[in-house]
């Protein structure tokens, strides 16, 4: 099958998803054309498989906005017909799901029909999607998309109870390549990073409000209190300066790293102990499930979808938004107790390999097929 997966190419969860499905159907003989304003960071090689379109948005004085589901619809029809491409998939409603259906009904003029998969990932449903400003947008493309998947059942309810959706939704969950994590590093080189008697707490994120990186200081701040801990924040994002300066006035500066983006996840989570995901909302926790591949344990919010991948007692605990005194207590329960750290690394690991690529990208394969049957 020829398809087209547009999505944000950045750092940030549904851009990861987007480029790490594209790469397992490229290896399952499909022909992936990325469509986007830059190369996806996580897709380091083009192949005969694999290709990458750049959606080019020209300045022009007149525009106060620069008209960009403009540019991308008319590359997607554009692309579609040089290339044959059979389906599009395109991950995160704004605007992509917009820009899709208007290049459908472009090609449907020229007597061409693809179908369109729209996955849903989570801000663009709870925080951005459902905006006075872009709901009646997003309602009318989820609507007019040809088979809707949501990366958790959690928002697959927060989309129906937000929106009027006429469609049904499947779940297919967000996934993990074991074989990436599955590395042949033997010490981690943790001893660059903390001497022999610390404990490393890891956090990646966006940096963004919604990831309560406050909480994330806040409670590494009470777990090293107690014993001797370094903190390896991971990410860029508009809350780390806050998160800088916070360190700075708590006087732990000199046990919090921050590394800004790094294309070294993999590394860090290999040498980490525990990791904390405090947040907000959460549509999946796609850093919660690397974590846990990694044999991290997790300690988060119970928001959203995050019960849905950690498990309260098995790969970690939860606890209810904000309650930074319970996550810490928790965290200390155990990173204090080398029996209770050795039990949850495997219960991260054993329930991470429930979200396995080899079992999710067939579902999206029959789900493709449902979209034809759709258009
Ligand atoms: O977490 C973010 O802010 C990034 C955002 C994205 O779209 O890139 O992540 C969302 O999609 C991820 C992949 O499906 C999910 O794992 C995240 O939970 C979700 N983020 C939120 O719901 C806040």
């Amino acid at each position: 099958m020829k398809i087209a997966i547009v999505c944000y190419p950045t750092f940030g969860g549904s851009g990861v998803v987007a480029t790490e499905l594209g790469i397992a159907l490229a290896n399952r003989g499909h022909e992936i054309h990325f469509i986007t304003y830059k190369q996806p960071v996580r897709l380091a090689l083009l192949s005969e498989n694999v290709h990458f379109h750049e959606v080019n948005v020209p300045e022009y004085p007149l525009f106060h906005y620069q008209p960009y589901e403009l540019a991308l619809s008319s590359k997607l029809v554009d692309m579609v017909k040089l290339h044959e491409i059979d389906l599009l998939h395109v991950h995160y409603a704004i605007p992509h799901a917009y820009a899709g259906y208007m290049a459908k009904k472009m090609l449907a003029e020229e007597g061409i029909t693809v179908p369109m998969v729209t996955t849903l990932h989570g801000t663009d449903i709870t925080l951005v999607g459902s905006h006075p400003f872009y709901k009646s947008a997003v309602t009318f493309s989820i609507n007019k998309s040809d088979v809707v998947t949501s990366v958790s059942e959690s928002l697959k309810q927060d989309t129906l109870r937000l929106f009027d959706i006429k469609k049904e939704i499947d779940v297919v969950p967000n996934f993990i390549d074991v074989t990436k994590y599955d590395h042949g590093f033997t010490d981690c080189q943790r001893s660059l990073m903390a001497t022999e008697d610390e404990k490393i707490i890891a956090h990646v994120s966006n940096f963004r409000e919604v990831k309560r990186i406050g909480d994330v200081v806040l409670i590494f701040n009470e777990i090293q209190k107690e014993i001797p801990a370094k903190l390896m924040m991971v990410g860029e994002g508009p809350e780390r300066e806050s998160a800088e300066l916070l360190c700075e006035e708590l006087g732990i500066t000199d046990k919090v790293i921050f590394f800004g983006n790094s294309n070294e996840v993999d590394k860090i989570l290999c040498f980490s102990d525990l990791f904390l995901l405090p947040s907000e909302t959460e549509s999946f926790g796609l850093a919660a499930l690397e974590a846990m591949i990694s044999s991290v344990p997790v300690i988060s919010s119970n928001t959203g979808g995050i019960p849905e991948v950690n498990v309260h007692g098995v790969s970690g605990y939860l606890s209810d938004v904000g309650d930074v005194a319970d996550m810490s207590r928790n965290a200390l329960k155990i990173l204090t107790d080398d029996a209770e750290l050795e039990k949850f690394k495997k219960g991260a690991k054993e329930q991470a390999l429930a979200f396995d690529i080899n079992k999710i990208v067939p579902v999206y394969e029959f789900i493709y097929q449902k979209a034809f049957e759709m258009a």
